[in-house]
């Protein structure tokens, strides 16, 4: 059986530009939390600083040939991470097939990201309604992954002030995210307390995008 038929449609959930695929990265978690071990082992999670100078409560790293920095000169991507002054490490052939076969159910076919973003949430931790707009190519989907305690997703419209729907994200969960909304803003309200049988009280998250 293939990726898509083995999905079945009760999983599968369509907001206009959204599509929420519960539990997609399950089969595959031993592999994936293995790969990002690796990863954070090589690259750390670290609190970037905003372009205002504040640091952000979420920890971030990043693998792939581009990652996602933030310091006093803005938001952008780079080829070197500025803590190790080196390259970010590969992206494992795990995540990529993973972003890649959810992509391609979401009717995205040859997604080949070039980014992937690690967001580490502790309790208490939130990511305020934001747009994604670093990236060059905005018909290009974001892959997103779940991992570890569960969040409320806010799913925004065109403006800052259109009123979310909220979607809880929990370990596994997959949204692929595109076309109309590929500009919607979004945000993770404060996490509140859980406990995860592998990564504990924390929930990481990883976002798939071609950036470059
Ligand atoms: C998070 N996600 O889930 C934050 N952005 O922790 C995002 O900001 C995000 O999930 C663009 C596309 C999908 C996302
Ligand atoms: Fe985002």
């Amino acid at each position: 059986m293939d990726l898509l038929s083995s999905l079945e449609s009760s999983q599968r959930l369509d907001l206009d530009g959204l599509v929420y695929l519960r539990g997609y990265a399950l089969p595959n978690q031993t592999q994936l939390l293995d790969d990002l071990h690796a990863v954070i082992s090589a690259a750390p999670l670290r609190q970037m600083m905003t372009p205002m100078g504040f640091a952000m409560s979420v920890a971030t790293t990043s693998c792939g040939a581009l990652g996602w920095v933030s310091d006093q000169q803005g938001y952008r991507y780079s080829p070197i991470d500025p803590i190790r002054q080196a390259p970010w490490p590969a992206m494992p052939e795990s995540f990529f097939v993973l972003a890649n076969t959810a992509a391609n159910i979401a009717g995205y076919t040859d997604f080949a990201p070039d980014a992937c973003l690690i967001n580490q949430y502790q309790i208490g931790t939130k990511m305020g309604l934001h747009q994604d707009k670093n990236e060059r190519d905005f018909t290009q989907p974001i892959v997103s992954v779940s991992l570890g305690i569960a969040a409320r997703f806010q799913f925004g419209g065109k403006k800052r002030t259109d009123k979310p729907t909220q979607l809880r994200l929990e370990h596994g969960d997959v949204i692929v995210w595109g076309g109309d909304a590929r500009l919607n803003y979004h945000g993770i309200m404060t996490m509140q307390s859980g406990c995860h049988a592998i990564l504990g009280n924390t929930r990481v998250n990883l976002t798939f995008r071609k950036a470059g």
